[in-house]
């Protein structure tokens, strides 16, 4: 439950008795782009993780139809698959801690099996969908997903103590909201458990949640209690760009306005993915003024609606993951994920972005076409648990020093 706090490279090239800067001049929490220089990290863990069970109707709106019948209660990944998970993850720390000088912290080891009263929780390998830093404000989601109820405060409520004690310490004005708690029934799949098993491979109209801004498709949550992961938003300064997804409705975001400080606001792109389930698939920024986004997700011109996007270089990626066949598919299988994931990446600074080591013509686009530097990890055995270096991450800090 301790952080792994060290910056090896400055304490081994000064005297024992240094004490790094960085930890007493950077705030607890302080972030509001998703791209200024990273200097606090939270990494999560993966052993324990089970197949999250959810109803037949989320599994097929969410899920790639080949693993679908995995998605059972208690079901746990393979162990092999969560024991790679964890040393890929060490290894990201590591490298980010040692290279980078980046404070990580590390979530609880918790058994997934015991979890929400014996019926299993998911994973603590995807903090990105349960906390987010906007400004300095921590934002815990109230989550749709009934086996992620409990999931921030059994994974992280260590966690954000200890970070709300050590805001407490300096002085610092930070808060922490927590998501309001449901004890009892959850109400947010009523009117949507006994939908038709329907094609498996065909996208379901589930909604009676109603058309959306972007399509007359409807969701696989009503609107009656607010539901958001966080991975649905991203910050862009004081806008923070969200979508209505799956797992994501409309008091979720309106919930989302009311908690975040001001000046902060949210805008909704409408996000044409018939499996929509967080945004960090679909627009991927590199640095101010530069993103990249899947085109067959959005488009450039609801881009341009965005006042934030007005002078942006707005680039789709020229090719689509999903049609490649490639020596990446040797890999373990992306259970929860389709091959969008390759936009899940992220960054270090404006110039440097982690890419899985697999992605190699994305790395090489990303150097060629934007000067990027690109840092290559291991990661296949974490994107199997259903996401990569953005979903496996929260950002505390960004911002110079
Ligand atoms: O495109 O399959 C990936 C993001 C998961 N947190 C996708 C969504």
């Amino acid at each position: 439950d301790t952080p792994s706090s060290t910056t090896p490279q400055q304490a081994s090239t000064t005297s024992p008795t240094f004490k790094p800067t960085v930890a007493s001049t950077m705030p607890t929490i302080s972030a509001s782009n998703e791209w200024s220089p990273l200097r606090s990290l939270l990494i999560g863990r993966a052993s324990h993780s089970l197949f999250p069970s959810e109803p037949p109707h989320m599994t097929r709106a969410t899920m790639p139809s080949a693993h679908r019948s995995q998605f059972r209660s208690l079901n746990p990944f393979p162990a092999h698959i969560v024991a790679k998970a964890d040393e890929e993850l060490d290894n990201f720390a590591r490298v980010m801690t040692e290279r980078f000088g980046i404070k990580v912290y590390r979530p609880r080891e918790v058994d997934w099996a015991k979890t929400n009263m014996g019926t299993g929780g998911y994973t603590g390998a995807m903090p990105r969908d349960g906390l987010m830093v906007v400004g300095n404000t921590m934002v815990e989601a109230c989550m749709g997903w009934g086996c992620r109820r409990d999931e921030v405060e059994d994974a992280y409520g260590g966690f954000l103590q200890m970070i709300m004690q050590e805001a407490r310490e300096r002085g610092e004005s930070v808060r922490i909201c927590r998501a309001p708690k449901i004890v009892g029934r959850d109400s947010v799949y009523d009117g949507l458990l006994d939908l038709p098993d329907g094609d498996p491979d065909e996208h379901v109209d589930v909604g009676v949640h109603g058309p959306n801004e972007s399509s007359e498709m409807g969701w696989a949550i009503n609107n009656t209690r607010p539901a958001f992961d966080c991975a649905d938003f991203m910050r862009f300064g004081t806008t923070i760009i969200g979508q209505l997804s799956h797992v994501t409705n409309r008091k979720g975001v309106d919930y989302l306005r009311a908690v975040i400080p001001e000046p902060y606001t949210v805008e909704l792109l409408n996000t044409t993915d018939d499996h929509a389930m967080h945004i960090d698939a679909t627009i991927l920024p590199l640095r101010q003024g530069t993103l990249i986004y899947c085109p067959t997700r959005v488009t450039e011109e609801e881009l341009r609606r965005h006042e934030v996007f007005k002078n942006w270089d707005l680039r789709p990626l020229p090719w689509n993951p999903e049609e490649e066949t490639d020596e990446e598919d040797d890999g373990p299988p992306r259970y929860m994920c389709s091959k969008w994931l390759v936009l899940n990446a992220m960054s270090v600074d404006e110039k440097r972005i982690v890419v899985e080591e697999k992605q190699e013509r994305f790395a090489r686009w990303l150097e060629q076409e934007f000067g990027m530097e690109v840092v290559r990890l291991p990661f296949r055995h974490v994107n199997s648990l259903g996401g990569s270096f953005h979903c496996a991450t929260v950002d505390l800090v960004r911002g110079e020093s």
